[in-house]
């Protein structure tokens, strides 16, 4: 049965704070301080379990070897004597916001009638410009039935981030629906990730309906203000578009294009006067996971970091009073995600399937995340201080770890090839 299945990615025993991605306001914030990749994982486990509470099908993303000796192997470099900065940026564990792994189209949407992912380039940053070819594999692996087909990054210098920057608006999953991909444009301090140009390259490669395909351009405000991704002030799940007044350049237009081509659709707008775009970044209100779950009804999956912000936690009290399409709200912790700029919209990448054509290895249930969650006991460093991020003991234990919960998971392959 087609459905929606979040895959997260699962927090890689490298996790730190080393401040890489100008523009994100917590990563800034938290640069150099001491991180808990053995606590960072096991939040992201119970987030997944909490999920399958709700009754919703989960996969996951494996993390990526860290550090990347591919990467500095091609830079001419290798680990020991990198300098800091390029050692920080082949030893992130940034793959876990599965977010930012791909864009993904539903059968329902493409004119080949197949499922389509393209992996993202993530070149404007660094340390995760080398992410897709990891992620590539994973994906050919993962999604190999024939009712998919997975496509190569669009390339440089036309800067892509995945469905960060795309929604999709639809009567149901499994009905066409509309694909909206959201650009930004910087004038200001930080950069804008998304380029036009490349999701349009997308949309024509996943064999879209250009009548049922917008591009939105993000307000220069929102970049401004922090919202690096447009996954950071909006949030869309089936006919509801959940956003900040403030996400987009033209909100008048998007929403009239909306209306034209979905009337059902709902727009539920938190206005700047309740909740400034400042305290949406802060809180992540809108890094939610906005889920369907059985039975009907929306659910809100919001940060621990929503439910301490006045503003934003009475502004769900009203909307859960009123009549709104969100009818529940669960609190999670990630908070050494959120450290990081991930909420709990960054850790999972939507993908609308039927379950069957998923390899089975990249599915989980309660009994297998129990077991996820003992590799992650075993193995995982239980903090990375700043300045051990070049001590070869840690990446010793980095390195075994990533490969036990291969092992675990029987994706041994995927490290071998
Ligand atoms: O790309 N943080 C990530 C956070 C990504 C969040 N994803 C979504 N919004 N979908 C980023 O900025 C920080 C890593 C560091 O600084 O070490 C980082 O890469």
């Amino acid at each position: 049965m087609i459905q929606e299945i979040n895959f997260d990615g699962i927090v890689g025993p490298s996790h730190n704070y080393a401040g890489l991605s100008p523009g994100n306001l917590a990563a800034a914030r938290n640069a150099g301080a001491t991180s808990h990749p053995r606590a960072a994982a096991l939040q992201g486990i119970e987030k997944m379990r909490r999920n399958l509470a709700l009754g919703l099908t989960q996969g996951v993303l494996l993390p990526h070897p860290r550090p990347d000796h591919r990467w500095l192997a091609a830079l001419n470099s290798d680990y020991a004597t990198a300098r800091p900065h390029l050692q920080a940026r082949a030893f992130s564990a940034s793959p876990m916001w599965a977010a930012n792994a791909a864009t993904v189209s539903p059968a329902a949407d493409c004119a080949d009638r197949r499922c389509h992912l393209t992996v993202a380039n993530l070149v404007t940053m660094p340390h995760r410009s080398h992410e897709w070819p990891v992620t590539l594999a994973q994906l050919r692996l993962a999604f190999a039935d024939s009712a998919f087909v997975v496509h190569p990054p669009i390339p440089a210098p036309f800067g892509d981030e995945g469905a960060a920057n795309h929604m999709r608006l639809c009567a149901a999953h499994d009905a066409p629906g509309v694909e909206v991909f959201v650009y930004g444009e910087s004038s200001g301090p930080f950069p804008a990730r998304q380029n036009r140009e490349a999701s349009e390259a997308i949309a024509r490669g996943h064999r879209l309906d250009p009548a049922r395909t917008l591009f939105v351009q993000q307000s220069e405000a929102a970049i401004a203000a922090g919202a690096f991704h447009n996954d950071v002030v909006a949030v869309a799940n089936e006919r509801t578009l959940f956003t900040h007044e403030h996400a987009f350049a033209d909100p008048a237009a998007f929403y009239a294009d909306l209306r034209r081509l979905l009337p059902e659709v709902e727009i539920v707008e938190v206005p700047a006067a309740q909740v400034s775009l400042a305290e949406a970044i802060r809180s992540y209100l809108f890094n939610a996971q906005l889920v369907t779950v059985p039975g009907g009804g929306q659910t809100l999956i919001v940060p621990g970091e929503a439910r301490d912000s006045a503003p934003v936690w009475s502004w769900l009290q009203d909307h859960l009073g009123s009549n709104g399409p969100i009818r529940a709200v669960e609190v999670v912790d990630v908070r050494e995600s959120m450290a990081n700029g991930g909420g709990p919209a960054c850790l999972r990448l939507r993908v609308v399937c039927d379950p069957a054509t998923v390899d089975p290895r990249f599915l989980v249930d309660a009994a297998k995340l129990d077991s996820i969650a003992d590799v992650i006991a075993a193995h995982w460093p239980e903090e990375i201080a700043f300045d051990r991020i070049g001590d070869p003991a840690l990446l010793a234990q980095v390195e075994s770890a990533h490969r036990a919960l291969h092992e675990a998971l029987d994706l041994v392959r995927l490290i071998d090839s």
